[in-house]
């Protein structure tokens, strides 16, 4: 477990499964037609019950670098963002905009809906491909970034499922600079 305060907020890594997390919102790493699949999406609608995918049916989709909102079911955290990230290809296909606007996304939804915690995964870096470090750089500088504005948002949970991953996060979030305004 790692914690770094940005501003009032706290930005925290913990090696586990999201799906157990007490928080305001969980964020899932879903595809574009919000149709399930295996990783956290499989973890998240067996955790939370149908009540989850019969939102994500009425909803219909979400394009690639966006985000939204439904009900957590049963699981411990109210809500569910979707979050739907990039498939990597080669890195030069628009990948690292739309993994960040992913991120952003959810962030513009926790500050609409006045989530005050919230727990994220690694996005994409599963099925979808995308090489672990040069996502977790971007995970955690827009968050970060995010973060240094005003927020509603007091805490951050990124939730690594893997030690090599919850390594590769730490020693980022150890090296990025950071300067209270
Ligand atoms: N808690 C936290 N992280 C987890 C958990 C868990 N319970 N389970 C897996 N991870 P992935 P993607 C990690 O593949 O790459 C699905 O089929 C996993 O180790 O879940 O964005 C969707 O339906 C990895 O580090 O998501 C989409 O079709 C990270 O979560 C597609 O996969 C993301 O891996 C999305 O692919």
């Amino acid at each position: 477990m790692m914690k770094k305060q940005i501003n009032t907020s706290m930005v925290e890594l913990i090696q586990g499964d999201i799906t157990a997390q007490k928080v305001d919102a969980i964020v899932n790493a879903a595809n574009s037609r919000l149709a399930g699949g295996g990783g956290v999406d499989g973890a998240i609608h067996r955790s939370g019950g149908p009540a989850i995918m019969e939102e994500c049916r009425r909803l219909g989709g979400c394009p690639t670098g966006r985000a939204v909102i439904t009900t957590g079911g049963t699981l411990p955290a109210p809500y569910v963002i979707h979050a739907v990230g990039p498939v990597y290809r080669n890195g030069d296909s628009g990948e690292p905009e739309l993994l960040k606007k992913a991120y952003q996304c959810c962030l513009a939804i926790a500050e609409e809906r006045g989530i005050k915690s919230m727990a994220v995964p690694s996005i994409s870096t599963g099925a979808y491909g995308y090489p672990i470090r040069d996502a977790a750089q971007i995970a955690l500088t827009t968050v970060i970034d995010h973060l240094k504005k005003e927020s509603t948002i007091e805490r951050v949970v990124f939730v690594l499922f893997s030690q090599h991953d919850f390594e590769v996060y730490r020693s980022l979030l150890e090296e990025i600079p950071y300067h209270s305004s």
